[in-house]
């Protein structure tokens, strides 16, 4: 029997942790289920909730500062123990119903690496601003690695234990997912893409991510190109 490590970075989202955690719980993957909590730090109110989640399969880590999300993730690995393990954002954008397609390709097709793809059935929901902003920085992943990508900065991004042991990541920002794609591919691994729907929230809803992020993520792919 395989077990899924669901690993959460979080930092300020006091509206939307509990009810993450429920469509975590509420999604049936045929295998048991370890949720890991990585909390930046929140000032919000997120922590009281977290403090109060005593719960054997979930587990809680509580950085002493903010460190972004890339380190969060990184935490979130080296605590994971399941055979295989997905990241899934704290906000509401990407939904635990997805996790059967996104696990299918690894259970079922031989795949190591699976990523939902939030523009493989075009732009949908999202702004056309942020939809032109992934496509760039995509691009540039596509070009400089030779793939053919269509979401690089999804969160929705599984892997089989082995995959993550090799990476050696290092970033701390959301830079991350550069350096995720980057080193799969540098690997020798293949990327299997799924289409996911996504949900787009506003800066009024706590959106975070600013143009000045994609600038950074997109040099981050070229310095990870050029470097080891
Ligand atoms: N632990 C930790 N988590 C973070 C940090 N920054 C962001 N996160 C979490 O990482 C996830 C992704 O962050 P978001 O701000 O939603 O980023 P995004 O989805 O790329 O962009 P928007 O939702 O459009 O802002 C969310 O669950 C955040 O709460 C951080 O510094 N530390
Ligand atoms: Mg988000």
């Amino acid at each position: 029997m395989k077990r899924l490590s669901v690993i959460v970075p979080v930092y300020n989202e006091k509206k939307t942790i509990q009810e993450i955690i429920r469509r975590i719980d509420h999604v049936d993957v045929g295998m048991e289920k370890e949720i890991i909590i990585v909390d930046g730090c929140s000032t919000d109110g997120t922590r009281e909730i977290l403090d109060k989640l005593k719960r054997k399969d979930i587990k809680v880590i509580i950085e002493k500062k903010r460190r972004g999300k890339g380190a969060a993730i990184r935490t979130g690995f080296k605590e994971a123990t399941g055979d295989i393990l997905l990241i899934q954002d704290a906000d509401l954008e990407v939904h635990p119903a997805e996790y059967p397609y996104l696990l299918s390709p690894i259970l079922n097709g031989g795949k190591r690496v699976v990523f939902g793809s939030r523009f493989l059935k075009g732009r949908g929901l999202t702004p056309r601003g942020s939809y032109i902003g992934n496509k760039l920085i995509t691009m540039a992943m596509n070009v400089l690695f030779f793939v053919n990508l269509t979401d690089i900065a999804t969160c929705h991004k599984v892997f089989t234990r082995d995959v993550v042991k090799r990476m050696n990541l290092r970033s701390n920002g959301f830079e991350i997912e550069a350096e995720i794609t980057a080193r799969i591919i540098k690997n020798g691994e293949r990327i299997y893409e799924v289409p996911i729907d996504y949900m787009p929230r506003t800066h009024q809803e706590g959106k975070k991510l600013h143009w000045r992020i994609g600038f950074k993520v997109l040099m981050s792919i070229i310095k990870f190109r050029f470097t080891r």
